[in-house]
């Protein structure tokens, strides 16, 4: 099984399972990867998403012994691409716990997740054009966004190893942990997310992804009709009643 999927209190933990690889990629590990997200969304038990990868490595991007020759790479991006997609729609939090290198469209996968912890010792790699590549699974819109265009041109032209740290620093992860912590900090963070108000989160996600195509006008539009709806969920009235009762809030994920 190159993907393994364990369901805990309240979120699903998905991890990505070619070791020996580093976990690269396959059309058909790609296929496995949407059908997990897509059955994690489709269980109304999980919350939460947490992805990692199996062995030493997050994921070297795709598997190069797999290319070449006739294979068609806007055919094999026709695997990878649904996944991003689903990745920025699942309308729950996607927490990235970065274990070891995270090369080519690995490092992309990682960046597509909602919050990314990495360990001390992770690297991300944008290795596309040390084989003539351009970054893709997203790479071109999320590192721009992210670190800006300098370090984004950099990072694309020169596919130098970035140290987790530096990730950290520069805004292109939420953080980097000292290794035994990794998968301890990444399991409480999504089992926290897990328990809060999950329409809210959701709402929250697209909005702030809806705002690199707005300007500030359809940007407020947009967070009064969001608002409207989180304001309509359980969750919302159980936020303002625990605050007046002075307690910790009970949140069930419920739009309705
Ligand atoms: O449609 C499309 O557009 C195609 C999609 C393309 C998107 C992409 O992801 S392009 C980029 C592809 N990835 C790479 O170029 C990264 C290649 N790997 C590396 O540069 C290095 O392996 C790493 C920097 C990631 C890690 O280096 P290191 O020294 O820690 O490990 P290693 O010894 O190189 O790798 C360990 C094993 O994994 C090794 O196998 P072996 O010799 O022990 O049998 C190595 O060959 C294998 N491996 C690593 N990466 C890949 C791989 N095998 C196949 N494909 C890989 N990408």
């Amino acid at each position: 099984m190159t993907i393994l999927v364990e369901a805990r209190g309240g979120y699903r933990r998905i991890t990505l399972n070619r070791p020996q690889r580093l976990n690269a990629l396959t059309a058909e590990m790609g296929d496995a990867l949407l059908a997990a997200l897509e059955a994690a969304e489709a269980d109304a038990a999980c919350r939460a998403v947490l992805l990692t990868g199996a062995g030493r490595g997050f994921c070297a991007g795709q598997d190069l012994s797999q290319v070449g020759g006739e294979v068609d790479l806007a055919e094999l991006l026709d695997h990878y691409n649904p996944v991003i997609r689903k990745l920025r729609a699942l309308p729950m939090p996607v927490v990235c716990a970065v274990n070891g290198v995270a090369a080519g469209a690995g490092a992309n996968l990682a960046l597509a997740c909602d919050i990314v912890l990495a360990a001390r010792s992770a690297s991300f790699v944008q290795a596309f054009a040390r084989i003539g590549l351009v970054p893709d699974c997203g790479g071109t819109w999320f590192l721009p966004r992210l670190v800006g265009g300098a370090r984004a041109r950099a990072l694309a032209m020169l596919a130098e190893p970035l140290p987790a740290e530096t990730a950290a620093a520069w805004g292109l992860i939420w953080r980097a942990v000292d290794d035994a912590e990794l998968m301890p900090e990444a399991e409480a963070l999504a089992a926290r997310l897990a328990a809060q108000a999950t329409a809210g989160l959701a709402l929250t996600k697209f909005a702030l992804d809806l705002s690199a195509a707005n300007d500030l006008g359809r940007q407020l539009d947009l967070e009064r009709d969001f608002q409207a709806e989180a304001g309509k969920t359980p969750d919302y009235a159980e936020g303002v009643r625990a605050f007046l009762e002075k307690r910790a809030p009970i949140f069930t994920g419920r739009r309705r």
